[in-house]
C-alpha cells in the first residue's frame, strides 16, 4: 500500500507543479465538456486526471481506479487487491480566482472483487493546492500532514487530532429555502445564537481541512435541486468519514455514520455529507 501512496504523492507534486506555473484563467477555462455527474469540466480537472491514472497503471496491486472525470471504472489488474478512487481536482470553480483546490484519495481493499461500504478503505488523504502545498493521509492508525517545501513532502505534525467544539459553520446558506431537511435551518439558528460565525470556501477540501484543524461544522445537504446531494459518495464523502473517524470527528448522511452507508454500485452516486466536531454533532443529532 506504500507503493500507492508514494505514487500518490508525486502525482500531487505535479498537479501542485501544474497549478503554481500556469497561467489560472487557461487552467480555469472550461474544456467544452460534462463530466458524468453534470458538472463543468475545466482544463485543469483533465490534466490532473491524467497525470494520477497515468501514474497509478504501472503499479500491479491496483485492480481498477475510479475517478470523478471517467464515467466507468479503469480496470488495471485482474490480481489487484486494491481500488484507488480519486476526486483529481476538488474545488474546480475556484480555480480562476486562485483561491484553494484539491486532490482527494481514498485507497480501499476489495472483499472477492467488490467493496461493500467505507469501511473498506485501508487509506485515504487529500492535497491542499492552496498557499502552500499540504497532504493530509490517514492510515488505519492515525492522520500525518506534510508539507511540500523544496519540492518534497516534509512532516509538520503527525497523528492529528479534531477539537471537541469549533466556532465556525460551513453551509451554503444561499440553499436554506431548498434545503429538504429543517434540522439544518435549525442547527444554523441554533449556532449563530451561540456567536458562531460562517466560512464557505466552495473546496470541500479547504472547508474539511479547516473544520478538522479548527473544530465546527460542515454540510452540503441535499436540497430540492439536488435531491441526492452533491459531494460524491467514493471519492468524496467517504475518504473524509474515514479521515474524520480517525482524528476523532464524526461524519453522517443526516441519518446514519457514512462509512456504514452501503455502497450502492454506482460509482458516481451522491450523498448529503456532514463532517464535524462533537459538540455541534450532538446538537444535530439532537434536533
Ligand atoms: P466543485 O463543484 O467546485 O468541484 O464537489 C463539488 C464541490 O466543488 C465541493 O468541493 C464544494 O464543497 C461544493 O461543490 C460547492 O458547491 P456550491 O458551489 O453549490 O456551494
Amino acid at each position: 500500500m506504500n507503493e500507492i501512496l508514494n505514487v500518490i504523492e508525486s502525482s500531487c507534486i505535479k498537479i501542485s507543479q501544474l497549478i503554481k506555473n500556469s497561467n489560472s484563467n487557461e487552467l480555469g477555462s472550461l474544456a467544452n465538456e460534462y463530466n458524468i455527474s453534470g458538472d463543468d469540466v475545466k482544463k485543469l480537472d483533465l490534466m490532473a486526471n491524467e497525470i494520477l491514472k497515468k501514474d497509478l497503471s504501472k503499479i500491479k496491486i491496483i485492480s481498477c481506479l475510479g475517478s470523478e472525470e471517467d464515467k466507468n471504472l479503469v480496470f488495471l489488474n485482474n490480481s489487484g487487491e486494491y481500488m484507488v478512487c480519486f476526486d483529481p481536482l476538488d474545488g474546480s470553480s475556484n480555480i480562476d480566482v486562485n483561491i484553494t483546490t484539491g486532490t482527494i484519495f481514498a485507497i480501499y481493499k476489495l472483499e472477492n472483487g467488490v467493496i461493500k461500504n467505507g469501511r473498506n478503505i485501508v487509506a485515504a488523504g487529500y492535497c491542499l493546492y492552496g498557499g502552500s502545498t499540504q497532504l493530509i493521509i490517514a492510515n488505519q492508525e492515525q492522520v500525518n500532514m506534510y508539507q511540500l517545501i523544496n519540492n518534497q513532502f516534509q512532516l509538520i505534525k503527525d497523528n492529528l487530532k479534531i477539537r471537541n467544539m469549533g466556532s465556525i459553520y460551513a453551509i451554503n446558506e444561499a440553499n436554506k429555502y431548498i434545503w429538504d431537511d429543517y434540522r439544518y435551518l435549525k442547527l444554523v439558528n441554533n449556532l449563530i445564537e451561540k456567536n458562531y460565525t460562517t466560512r464557505w470556501v466552495g473546496s470541500l477540501v479547504a472547508d474539511a481541512h479547516r473544520t478538522i484543524l479548527k473544530g465546527g461544522f460542515f454540510s452540503y445537504p441535499s436540497n430540492k435541486i439536488n435531491p441526492e446531494g452533491k459531494i460524491r459518495l467514493l471519492y468524496e464523502a467517504y475518504p473524509f468519514a474515514f479521515i474524520f473517524e480517525k482524528v476523532g470527528g464524526y461524519s453522517s448522511n443526516g441519518k446514519i455514520n457514512l462509512l456504514d452507508v452501503d455502497f450502492p454500485n454506482d460509482i458516481h452516486q451522491k450523498t448529503t455529507i456532514i463532517l464535524s466536531s462533537k459538540f455541534e454533532f450532538d446538537i444535530f443529532s439532537n434536533l
